[in-house]
Formats: C-alpha cells, structure tokens, sequence
C-alpha cells in the first residue's frame, strides 16, 4: 500500500506581479507536486489496473496518464515553445472531445511502459524551456499563465484519479492519516449571517484563474443565512432515517424522477449494517463516521435533504459572497481566511488525507462571516447552473468551459480533500451533471434571511 504526503502542503502560488526568478520557481514547484501526485496514483498499482476501465464513468488510469503528458505537450511544448508534434499520431486518442470515457479502453492507447516514458520526456523539455521562458510577450505565457494552467490540469486529473481509485475494486492501494478535529467545533452556531448587498464576484487580478473566472463583476445578493459547515455524516443519516428518500415532497421533479430510475438510498459507497450504515473508502470498509462531511451524495440528494430541514441550497453567489466577502474592507479576499496562500493550518487539499475533516475544524480557514470548510474537504454543490460571468470571453481554448455553459451542469464550489492547492481558489468554479455520485461532492444549506413571522399564540 502506498502511504505519502498528498501535494506539497504550503505550496507557493502565483500572485500578480511576481518577478520571472520567483515565477520560474512558483511553476517548477507546482508541475512538480503535480507529478508527485501522478505518480503516487499511477505507481501503486499493476499494468492490468491501469489498462482497466474500473468504472463507465471513468477512464482508464492510463489514459489520464498519457492525456496529461498530451495537454502539457500541446500547451507548453507546442503553443509556447514553437516545436513539433512529438506524436501526431496519438493526439486524438487523447482528445477529451473525440473520445467519451466509456470508449477509452477500447482505443489503442498507449501502454503504461510507454506512457511513462511519453509523460517523462514532455516534462523534460518542458523544464528546459521553462530555464529560458519569458513570462511576458504574449497572453499566453504573460504572468505564466500557460504553465499554471498546464499545473491545474495535472492536478484536477490527479482529483479524477483518486475518484477512478475509490471506484476500484481490490485490495487498498492508497492510505493516509485522518485529519485532526477542532476542540471547539461542538460549539459553534448552526448557521451564520452573511449580509446582503453588493459584493465583487470572480477575478480579473488572479493570475492563474481560468476563463469562467473572469472577470470580476458586481453581483448582489440579498442577506441570507448559510450552513456554518457542511451538512455532516450524522445530520445526512437523520434524512435517511426520516425515510425522506421515500418522500417525495422533498424532491424537485427532476430529481424524484432520478431517485426512482436509479433506485437511491443513500450516498454512494454506503451500506446499511443492522442499524447503522457502513461506507467502503479507498478499498476499507468503515463505520459512517457521523461528524464528516457528507459525500459522494449528488444534487438531488443535496436538494431533498436542504428540503426537508426547510431550507434550500445557497446560489453560487451566495456561496462566493460566504467565503470572499469581508465586511470590514468591502473587498472580496482570495481565500476565505484572506490573500495567503493554503496551508496545512488553513484548509484540508491535496490529498494530505483521503477523507474529509470532522465538520468544524480548521477555525483559522474561517470566512469573515465565521462559516467554516468552505474551501477544502469537500466541493459543495450550489443551486446555480453553469453560466458565463457577463464580460466572459473564452480563453485559452472554448473547450474549457464555454462548450460546458447551460443548464445541464450544476456548480460546484470550494474544491475537496482530493485537489491540489494550485487548481482551488475562493473564485474557482467546479461543474458537473446533477447526478454525479463519484466525485468528492457534499453540501451545506442556507435560507433567506427574511424575519422570522411568530404564528399567533407565542
Ligand atoms: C473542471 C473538473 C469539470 O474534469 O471535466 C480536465 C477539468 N478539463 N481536463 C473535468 C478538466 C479538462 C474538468 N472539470
Ligand atoms: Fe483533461
């Protein structure tokens, strides 16, 4: 079993203005904790679980392989560098868009010997090139743009991964230390007040955030009340117990006729055991354990439950005015605990663990507002479909996120356990269908904060 460190936990980021020499090291550091990540993923298991599709959902593990070496290849080596293919004939076994998951392991892909060696030559030269890179010229490489998105996209494949992991049958290959528990998370308020009005919404100043992210704009957001901390193990098992996957009061249309067609129950990955439920992670099966985050539940599942408890799932503008907002300034902050980059000390990233924190830890990551977790430990499902911010304007590539807008993807916010620091920013916006189940995905509710009317005898 393979027992590391997940990505290098205080990482440097970008920030604008960084000089090249502190620029060259930002990215060097950062395609290097994406590939320790790779390569912790990819080398603890054989040739035959890496050829394996393990799941319709997902690829084989060795195509992500040779697909981030392929992405790298064509942004970094091709699109900065100038150079030659260096493998015409595999780019569109390696196109996203040509190919569906389903299809991948029926393609001749290359094998895991040769995706190694194809991954480790484009990293070779893209050091190279990074040694004399200017980041300045042209947009592509101005702030090093192309070399952080080249990182984040290692990284988010590295969260695809783990997914495909946790999808996989057999013996544990991965293990971690638990996080730790905060002492006062028993005590903290339910819900907090974040107030209303105008805030600033998305960025234009983040140097690495990716084309849904720009460009900052006013938005405004009524006051409202939001979850202190995601919706837990414990309060999710109270739903099941108050038999709400058989009500259908609690379902939007949509989502009850889903629950019926896929026959849900409870999270995925759980079993009910006498009274209690067990969940398999990472190849153990365990206890639930009640004061986690709720996981692997999908948008639906996260609408009934915020139903049933009277209240509803935050937009995603309420959710980013939660954890960037600061009242004090009026400026929205990089990250829920202000511009610092992730720590250890700040939020739960990277794969350090492979589970969420108990609900209530990681005090010195709270929000302004004093709503906790908002950026690590799990994404948070919100109610909002995937739209362009107004301004928007496709960049680098539309296949990004343009071919994506609408409403058959819901938003995602905050970013999991499983993502690496570089590819999570209070500004990053996550999507996927509403009834996604194998992605690192729980809630936290909210309500209006419309006074509350007494009912005569009081
Ligand atoms: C942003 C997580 C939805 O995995 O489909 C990876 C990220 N884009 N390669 C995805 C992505 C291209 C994307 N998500
Ligand atoms: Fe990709």
């Amino acid at each position: 079993m393979t027992s590391t460190p997940g990505t290098s936990a205080s990482l440097p980021q970008a920030h604008a203005g960084d000089d090249p020499d502190t620029l060259r090291e930002t990215i060097a550091g950062s395609l290097l904790a994406a590939r320790e990540r790779t390569r912790l993923l990819t080398d603890c298991l054989d040739d035959d679980d890496l050829v394996r599709q393990h799941s319709p959902l997902m690829s084989p593990l060795v195509w992500d392989l040779a697909h981030i070496a392929n992405q790298e290849e064509l942004w970094l080596l091709r699109a900065v560098g100038g150079r030659e293919p260096m493998r015409p004939d595999i780019d569109p076994l390696y196109d996203a868009f040509e190919h569906p998951r389903a299809e991948r392991p029926t393609l001749p892909l290359l094998t895991p010997a040769e995706a190694r060696a194809y991954v480790g030559e484009v990293r070779g030269r893209v050091l190279d090139l990074l040694h004399n890179a200017k980041f300045a010229g042209t947009p592509l490489v101005a702030d090093g743009f192309a070399f952080g998105m080249v990182a984040q996209h290692e990284q988010q494949h590295g969260e695809t991964m783990l997914a495909t992991h946790q999808l996989r049958k057999g013996a544990p290959a991965l293990s971690a230390p638990p996080p730790g528990l905060s002492p006062d998370a028993v005590s903290l308020p339910a819900e907090v007040l974040v107030p209303g009005g105008p805030f600033t919404m998305g960025t234009s100043a983040e140097p690495w955030a990716l084309d849904n992210e720009r460009p900052a704009h006013t938005a405004v957001v009524p006051s409202f009340y939001l979850d202190t901390t995601p919706v837990s193990n414990a309060a999710y098992q109270a739903f099941i117990a108050a038999s709400g996957y058989d009500d259908q009061r609690w379902w939007s249309p949509a989502g009850w006729a889903h629950r019926q067609r896929a026959g849900l129950r409870a999270p995925l990955f759980w079993r009910r055991e006498g009274n209690g439920w067990l969940r398999t992670r990472f190849g153990v099966t365990e206890p639930v354990p009640p004061a986690e985050p709720v996981l692997h539940v999908c948008f639906y599942e996260a609408e009934a439950y915020a139903r049933w408890a009277g209240r509803r799932l935050p937009t995603e503008a309420e959710w980013e005015k939660a954890a960037r907002f600061d009242p004090a300034t009026g400026r929205s902050r990089r990250f829920p605990w202000g511009d610092a980059d992730p720590s250890p000390q700040l939020a739960n990233l990277g794969q350090r663990h492979l589970q969420p924190a108990p609900v209530g830890s990681y005090p010195d990551g709270a929000a302004p507002c004093g709503a906790r977790q908002l950026v690590g430990d799990v994404w948070e499902w919100t109610s909002s479909d995937f739209l362009p911010y107004p301004g928007f304007r496709a960049w680098p590539y539309r296949e990004y996120s343009e071919v994506f807008f609408g409403s058959e993807y819901k938003m995602l916010r905050g970013g999991s356990f499983a993502v690496g620091p570089v590819a999570c920013r209070g500004t990053f916006r996550n999507w996927d269908y509403p009834v996604r189940r194998q992605i690192f995905a729980g809630f936290r509710t909210a309500r209006d904060a419309a006074p509350v009317v007494a009912d005569g005898g009081a």
